[in-house]
């Protein structure tokens, strides 16, 4: 049998981290022959939360959960780990500005981004999933210089699987039918999911649907479920961030299937014009080892205007960020 390998999820308390942790625990993130040891990450005042989790994650008895540590320092927490799922952050409060809520992260995501660099594993991975995702992701990875840069990564397969769904719902198919599906730029607003690329039924899915539908509804779903969730629901998306984090990092490790791709946003080799350094969301394959770029896709017009428009609000993130002092 393998030695465990050490997972470590920040905001382990909060209500990602409560679906997160059990399908972790089950196997899901690193497959059923990978025996895995939590480490919880919380604020001091949530440490009897995570404490409670904890517990019901002994009480499941999974038999690949190799022990849990729970700690409110991030060097401890980051100690030896392999895989580092940042999902506590700081939520924008009501009348803060955009600089604070940078600030307020930029708290978060520097330290750890040392302890980091201080402690994990030589195979470290690193999935930020807390907003704004691609901008802690940046500031995570510009304090942990021994790192290689790639293995910071922000997610956007949550965006990614809503909108393999909702083209899958529009053509009548089942979402195994949707392939090379495309998120581009910033987990934000302005993100753009493209059709031009994507395949359905080995045809292009663009061609299948009305241009209006694809400007006027499917890009706007997309963008906007998020907030079509806290709406229904009255919180936030929770299981199915958990899912798409449990999604990411599976198929980091484990690779893409042959012919098809998905979407995450890696560190940036300006590739499509994407300013380097920049983590940006990307067509990408895994082979089980690092991310890469799809390259030699054509960008019409339309589809230039919207990548260009969510990576200048990654730009002036980064602006930002700098000016705070932050990276
Ligand atoms: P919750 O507020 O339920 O949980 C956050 C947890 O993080 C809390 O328990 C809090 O104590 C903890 N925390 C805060 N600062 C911490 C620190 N310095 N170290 C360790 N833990 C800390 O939020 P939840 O609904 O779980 O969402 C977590 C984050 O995911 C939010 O930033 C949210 O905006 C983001 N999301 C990102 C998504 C994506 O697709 N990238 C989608 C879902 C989600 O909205």
């Amino acid at each position: 049998s393998t030695a465990p390998v050490k997972v470590t999820v920040t905001g382990a308390a909060g209500q990602i981290g409560y679906a997160l942790l059990f399908r972790i625990a089950s196997g899901q993130l690193l497959g059923p022959d990978t025996p895995v040891r939590l480490s919880l990450l919380e604020i001091t005042p949530a440490l009897k939360a995570a404490e409670g989790t904890a517990m019901e994650l002994d009480d499941c008895a999974f038999p690949l959960l190799a022990g849990i540590d729970i700690s409110d320092d991030a060097n401890t927490a980051f100690d030896g780990t392999s895989v580092a799922l940042l999902v506590g952050a700081r939520p924008r409060g009501p009348g803060m500005e955009r600089g604070d809520l940078l600030s307020a992260n930029g708290g978060i995501f520097k330290p750890q981004g040392e302890a980091l660099n201080k402690g994990a594993a030589d195979d470290i991975r690193v999935l930020v999933v807390g907003n704004p995702a691609n901008t802690n992701a940046l500031i995570a990875q510009s304090h942990a210089p021994d790192i290689p840069a790639e293995r910071f990564t922000a997610m956007t397969r949550l965006d990614h699987n809503r909108a393999v769904t909702q083209i899958a719902q529009k053509l009548g198919v089942g979402v195994s039918d949707v392939h090379k599906l495309t998120i581009w730029g910033n987990h934000s607003a302005t993100q753009y999911p493209d059709l031009f690329h994507a395949e359905v039924g080995g045809r292009s899915a663009a061609e299948q649907v009305e241009q209006e539908w694809l400007e006027n509804t499917f890009i706007p779903t997309v963008a906007k479920r998020g907030a079509a969730i806290i709406d229904a629901r009255g919180a936030s998306s929770a299981a199915s961030a958990a899912n798409a984090a449990i999604d990411h990092v599976h198929t980091w490790v484990h690779g893409t299937p042959e012919g098809d791709w998905t979407s995450a946003a890696i560190v940036s080799d300006g590739s499509y014009g994407v300013p380097e350094g920049l983590i940006s969301s990307f067509p990408v394959t895994s082979d089980g080892t690092s991310w890469k770029i799809v390259q030699g896709l054509e960008i019409d017009d339309f589809s230039r205007a919207k990548i260009d428009a969510s990576v200048a609000e990654l730009s002036e993130e980064r602006e930002a960020v700098r000016s705070l002092g932050l990276i």
